[in-house]
C-alpha cells in the first residue's frame, strides 16, 4: 500500500521533516517559500495531509481544491488560520499544538511588559544613537510592575501562566476577565479575581491580551477601550493582529493617552501599521511568543505526531475538530 502523501508547507527542522519520511511520501519547503493560496491549493490536489503554521488560510475554496486531504496539523496553539466550519462540514480533520508552549509564551509575555513598562528598547535605541552623554534623574523613568495591578484579558493557560508569574514572583494585584469564570481553585492558584472588562481596563496598570482571535473578539481593544485605560497604563499584545485596533493604538500612544504598548503581534502582519513604526513608547517583536528551540521542536514534533497518528488509525492528538464523517484518500 503507498503512504499518505504530506505537503509540509512552511520550513520547519529538517531532522523532524525526515521522521515525517518514515511514515509518509513527504514534499517539504525547505527554502521556506511564501505560497500564494492557489500555489498551496496546487501543491495540495494530491496531498492527504498537511503541516501548517499560521500563515496558510485553510478555507472552503481551499479544501474544494484538496478533494484527498484529511488532517490539516497546525504547529500553533491558535488555529483562526482555519475556516474550522468549512473542515468540519468537509470531513477535514484539524489539529494545534496546545501545552507544549504555555510557559515559554508566558515568559515571553511577562518579558514584553517588563520591557515596555521599563523603556528598555527605547532607551537602548538612545544609547545606540549616541544620545546619553549624562545621567539625569527622569531620564526613561518608567513603570513599576511589582505591587502594581495586572489585568489579564483572556485567562486560558497562557493567561493563567502570566497571572501565576505576576502574583507569585512580582507581587502584582491579578484581575482578569475572560468568557467563562476559572474555579475557584484556579482563582486561587493565579491569584487572580473576576471583573468586568471594563473595570480592568479602569484599573489596571498593566493590561495583556492572550484571548484567542475570532469574530467576536476582533478588536477588543480599539480607540473606547483605550480612553478608559489609565494613562500610565501598559498594553501588552500576545495574542492575535486584530485584537487591538493597530490604528487607535497609534493615535493613543502618540497623544500619551496610554503610557506605553508591547506588541507582538499585528494586524495584517508581517506588515506593520507605519504610525507604530514611529511613535517611541512602543515595543515591537516579530511574532516570537513562542520562539524557543526546545518549544519551537516541540510544537513541530506534535504537528507531526498528530498526523502519524491519524494516520495510524489511532486519532489525533490534539483536535480542534470532530468531522463527523472523515475524508477517505
Ligand atoms: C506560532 C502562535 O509561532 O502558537 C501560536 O498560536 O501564535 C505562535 O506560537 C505562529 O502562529 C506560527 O505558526
Amino acid at each position: 500500500m503507498s503512504q499518505p502523501r504530506i505537503l509540509v508547507a512552511r520550513a520547519i527542522f529538517p531532522d523532524i521533516v525526515d521522521r515525517l519520511r518514515e511514515h509518509f511520501d513527504v514534499e517539504a519547503n525547505p527554502d521556506d517559500v511564501i505560497w500564494t493560496p492557489q500555489e498551496l491549493a496546487a501543491r495540495l490536489a494530491d496531498k492527504d495531509g498537511v503541516l501548517t503554521t499560521g500563515s496558510q488560510r485553510i478555507d472552503a475554496t481551499l479544501l474544494a481544491a484538496a478533494p484527498r486531504l484529511q488532517i490539516c496539523a497546525n504547529m500553533a496553539v491558535g488555529y483562526n488560520n482555519f475556516d474550522v466550519q468549512a473542515m468540519t462540514a468537509a470531513g477535514v480533520q484539524g489539529t494545534n499544538t496546545p501545552d507544549v508552549l504555555t510557559e515559554t509564551t508566558a515568559d515571553f509575555g511577562f518579558a514584553l511588559l517588563m520591557a515596555t513598562a521599563r523603556r528598555m528598547t527605547e532607551s537602548e535605541h538612545y544609547l545606540r544613537a549616541g544620545q546619553w552623554t549624562k545621567w539625569s534623574y527622569d531620564m526613561f523613568a518608567g513603570s513599576d510592575i511589582h505591587g502594581s495591578t495586572l489585568g489579564v484579558i483572556g485567562m486560558g493557560r497562557i493567561g493563567q501562566g502570566i497571572a501565576r508569574r505576576g502574583a507569585h514572583g512580582f507581587g502584582m494585584k491579578v484581575v482578569y476577565h475572560n468568557r467563562s469564570r476559572l474555579s475557584a481553585e484556579m482563582e486561587a492558584e493565579c491569584k487572580a479575581s473576576y471583573v468586568s472588562k471594563e473595570e480592568l481596563l479602569r484599573n489596571a496598570d498593566h493590561v495583556v491580551l492572550v484571548v484567542p482571535y475570532t469574530a467576536a473578539s476582533h478588536h477588543t481593544i480599539g480607540a473606547a477601550e483605550l480612553a478608559l485605560m489609565k494613562p500610565t497604563a501598559t498594553l501588552i499584545n500576545i495574542a492575535r493582529g486584530g485584537i487591538v485596533d493597530d490604528a487607535a493604538l497609534a493615535v493613543a500612544l502618540r497623544e500619551g493617552r496610554i503610557a506605553a504598548a508591547g506588541l507582538d503581534v499585528f494586524e495584517g502582519e508581517p506588515s506593520v501599521h507605519p504610525d507604530l513604526l514611529t511613535v517611541p513608547n512602543v515595543v515591537l517583536t516579530p511574532h516570537i511568543a513562542s520562539a524557543t528551540v526546545p518549544t519551537r521542536r516541540a510544537m513541530a514534533n506534535l504537528a507531526a505526531d498528530n498526523l502519524i497518528a491519524f494516520f495510524g488509525g489511532r486519532g489525533p492528538l490534539t483536535p480542534v475538530n470532530t468531522p463527523a464523517v472523515g475524508r477517505r484518500g
